[in-house]
């Protein structure tokens, strides 16, 4: 048997997902946004981000892990977000909100700021331990993503796949974007093996990825 090339992650048992509710549900805030490298507050603890294109999905991803209608802020606008937002999961983790980048709907050097910012931060932060890279499940990777999937590369952080919005497709919809995005991932050696498909709006995958943060050492 050949076993496909990213798979779909497994479920996790229950002591990993009670584990993932506990840690991200019970003593999550908001900690500070963040302007620039300076402002970022003390490495002391594991840290993960969100990081992908504009209206992904990143904030009402944040939202759905921590189980709170708007801990993150959203909108319809693309470029809603435009510090590194974040928050703290007890006092053992750091989860970050990162500017998306791509089309934002927002003035050249405002977003040509956060978008150095974003990248300053992507290549230098000691203890970010992992880096979910959101992919919207009707666009599958880009040649932005691809692009930050480098950068990720050179600065030897495991990245992590998370689909998007599963609930605004067909199973087999999914299968195709699931097929891209599996070939793109192919050229990227800082890639984690295993992709999750996630829906904030109806809750798939939420659980799961919860387990896998809090199972992160
Ligand atoms: N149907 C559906 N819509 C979603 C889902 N996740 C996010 N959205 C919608 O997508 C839009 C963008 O969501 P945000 O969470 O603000 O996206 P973001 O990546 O934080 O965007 P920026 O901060 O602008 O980079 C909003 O209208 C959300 O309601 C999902 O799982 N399903
Ligand atoms: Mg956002």
């Amino acid at each position: 048997m050949t076993t496909l090339p990213f798979p779909i992650v497994e479920d996790p048992d229950a002591l990993a997902l009670e584990a993932g509710r506990k840690l991200l549900t019970s003593e999550v805030e908001f900690l500070k946004g963040v302007v620039a490298m300076d402002g970022l507050p003390p490495a002391d603890r594991l840290e993960v981000c969100f990081a992908g294109r504009s209206n992904v999905g990143k904030s009402s991803l944040i939202n759905a892990l921590t189980g709170r209608r708007a801990i993150a802020r959203t909108s319809n606008t693309p470029g809603r977000t435009q510090e590194i937002n974040y928050f703290t999961a007890g006092d053992s983790h750091y989860l970050v909100d990162l500017p998306g980048y791509g089309f934002a709907k927002a003035p050249l050097p405002v977003v040509e700021k956060w978008q150095r910012l974003l990248k300053a931060y992507l290549s230098g932060r000691a203890n970010l331990r992992r880096a979910f890279l959101l992919v919207d499940m009707r666009h599958g990777v880009k040649d932005v993503d691809a692009e930050i999937m480098k950068l990720l590369n050179q600065s030897a952080v495991t990245f992590q796949v998370v689909l998007t919005k599963a609930d605004k497709l067909s199973t087999a919809e999914q299968d195709k974007t699931l097929a891209q995005v599996r070939a793109a991932l192919a050229k990227h050696p800082a890639a984690y093996p295993e992709l999750v498909v996630t829906s904030s709006e109806k809750g798939a995958g939420i659980p799961t990825l919860r387990a896998i943060i809090a199972g992160l050492t």
